[in-house]
């Protein structure tokens, strides 16, 4: 049968083991990742006629490649490619989650939301849309409760159907026209100068790296002419936005979240019961 091999990524703390243990049950096999002691879950188990291979990656806040468990992560994705990504996020910290969505997006690979911990959110009286957070995000987004082992049956069929969707979706999550522009023409300079980085690695995520002078995932020497690029590019954005680079792109990033959380986020009073 076909094999469909799944990542599992998320921040710490979401529920990610859970939700594997409530997916894979006795399916599970726990080693370490290569060279570090950093745990590596890992399950193979048939599901409407696919065999499925889900690895669960460190938990973290972003992949911006800073630590063991980014690198971990961001290794991963880029150079095994994984047919679907599922993006365990806690829905009682939406904003905080969105923050990995968003990079995940840019590594422009196949991804589910598990909208996990629904049912601490629902007791916090946290709504989350989760049909408008699907259209924003152009991903499907399913809700979870992996203690409960609620969503689960639910969350599996949405990665075969993102994984048997054949195109690709059409949303991007841009940034300010004039950063837009700036990050096209970067791309184009790319495609002239060194175009096997993007034979190797996702656009996106690839220019936004370069800018963020987070490239130890890049397993190429990159050449002077594309390093005074963005070198010039820096600059540029320095003297239009008053800010460094990397600031400008956090905020860029955060800025999209925001806007997606408060259209899919309302909070309601939640009853409280007076025991005195
Ligand atoms: P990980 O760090 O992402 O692997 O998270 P864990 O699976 O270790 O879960 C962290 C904590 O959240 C544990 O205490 C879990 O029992 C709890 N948890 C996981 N999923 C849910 C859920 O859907 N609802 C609730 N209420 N708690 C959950
Ligand atoms: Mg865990
Ligand atoms: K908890």
């Amino acid at each position: 049968s076909k094999v469909i091999k799944v990542a599992v990524a998320g921040n710490p703390n979401t529920g990610k083991t859970t939700l594997i243990n409530a997916i894979a049950g006795t399916n599970l096999h726990v080693g370490n990742w290569p060279g570090v002691t950093i745990e590596k879950k890992e399950a193979r188990f048939k599901y409407r006629g696919y065999e499925i291979h889900l690895v669960d990656l460190p938990g973290t806040y972003s992949l911006s490649n800073d630590t063991a468990e980014e690198k971990i992560a961001v290794d991963f994705l880029i150079k095994e490619k994984p047919d679907v990504v599922i993006d365990v996020v806690d829905s009682t910290n939406l904003e905080r989650n969105l923050y990995l969505t968003v990079q995940l997006l840019e590594l422009e690979l196949p991804l589910v939301v598990a909208l996990n911990m629904w049912d601490e959110a629902k007791a916090k009286g946290i709504e989350i849309d989760y049909q408008k957070l699907e259209r924003l995000l152009c991903v499907k987004a399913v809700p979870t409760s992996a203690v409960k082992n609620e969503g689960v049956k639910e969350l599996l069929d949405a990665v075969i159907e993102t994984y048997e969707k054949k195109e690709k979706p059409v949303c991007v999550l841009h940034f300010e026209d004039q950063l837009e522009e700036e990050i096209r023409q970067i791309i184009k300079k790319i495609e002239e100068i060194q175009p096997v980085l993007l034979d190797l690695y996702p656009k996106r995520y690839l220019v936004l790296s370069l800018i963020e002078g987070n490239t130890s995932f890049i397993d190429i020497p990159i050449t002077e002419e594309l390093n005074r690029i963005i070198q010039q590019f820096r600059e540029n954005m320095q003297k239009l936005y008053h800010k460094d680079a990397v600031t400008l792109i956090v905020e860029e990033r955060y800025s999209i979240i925001i806007s997606i959380y408060e259209q899919v986020v309302k909070k309601h009073p939640v009853k409280t019961v007076d025991i005195t």
